[in-house]
């Protein structure tokens, strides 16, 4: 029989990681499943428990604390789990103010979970990764990472960090044979809004008025194709955009008069 295959998903409480972990659960992987919100998690386990055969892990950690990769390294030792993939998806946005008005705070939410979370996880994993031979790792970026867009400043530049570090990290994965991937959507309709403008409902649903954004199951089906290629091809980079937006700040809205 063949082995099944386990996937770490952090950021999987919420959005486009909650989908993932359904899409891939609905494929056979086994789930390492990560974020704050156990909660959260464990009902997420309780839905697939109900409906798939694999296997589902849960782990809560901030990925802003620096031991955050090697507590999960550890934890993966302890019960002889071998990573095939990793998708580093846990990340936010916070705040629309302009460079000048920009509050440190917001800024520093945001360099912590998207850049710094992302370097701790993936440090402690893909050292698994070259110890064992073999693995995969996904990072979430954004078309945020491709442009700048007005009030954007520190979230295009986390998503600009991403997409240079994915980049730089296939290069030095490159010897041990471990794929690196970049999924950088436009926009996807989840709570990344909600937290953005830091719980206000309505400015969030502003941002999805009047077009079709993409839902987090558009994008798990994107990761689920990214992780699945035959082992000789890799995905370097693939941008997925909703048919009405054309680029960050292009999108053509209905109007309702
Ligand atoms: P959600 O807000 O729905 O999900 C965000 C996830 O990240 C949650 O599971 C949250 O879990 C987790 N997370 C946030 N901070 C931390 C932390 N410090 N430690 C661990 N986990 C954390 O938004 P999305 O699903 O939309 O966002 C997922 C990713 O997709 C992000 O990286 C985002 O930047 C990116 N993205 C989103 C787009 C969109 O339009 N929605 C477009 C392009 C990219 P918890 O709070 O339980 O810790
Ligand atoms: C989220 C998409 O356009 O709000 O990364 O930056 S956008």
């Amino acid at each position: 029989m063949e082995q099944k295959r386990t996937a770490i998903i952090t950021g999987a409480s919420s959005g486009i990681g909650e989908a993932a972990a359904i899409r891939f659960a609905q494929g056979g992987w086994n789930l390492i499943l990560t974020a704050r919100r156990i909660e959260k998690l464990e009902s997420l386990k309780a839905k697939i428990d109900q409906k798939y055969q694999q296997k589902t892990w849960l782990f809560q950690q901030d990925v802003r604390h620096p031991d955050s990769g090697e507590k999960l390294a550890a934890w993966l030792h302890e019960n002889q789990i071998k990573p095939d993939l990793l998708i580093n998806n846990a990340g936010l946005a916070v705040g629309v103010s302009p460079i000048h008005q920009g509050v440190a705070d917001d800024w520093e939410r945001m360099i912590d979970t998207n850049i710094k979370g992302l370097l701790y996880v993936s440090r402690a994993i893909s050292e698994i990764m070259t110890d064992q031979g073999f693995g995969h790792i996904i990072n979430i970026g954004s078309i945020a990472g491709k442009e700048a867009y007005p009030g954007g400043n520190v979230y295009c530049a986390t998503k600009h960090a991403i997409d240079g570090l994915t980049k730089a990290m296939r290069i030095d994965l490159l010897p041990y044979g471990i794929r690196v991937s970049q999924v950088a959507p436009g926009a996807v309709e989840t709570a990344f809004s909600l937290v953005r403008y830091k719980g206000n409902q309505s400015q969030a649903k502003k941002v999805y008025d009047g077009f079709a954004p993409l839902n987090a199951a558009d994008v798990a089906d994107a990761l689920w194709f990214v992780a699945n290629v035959p082992a000789h091809v890799n995905i370097n980079d693939l941008v997925i955009m909703p048919t009405a937006q054309a680029s960050a700040v292009h999108i053509k809205r209905e109007t309702t008069t």
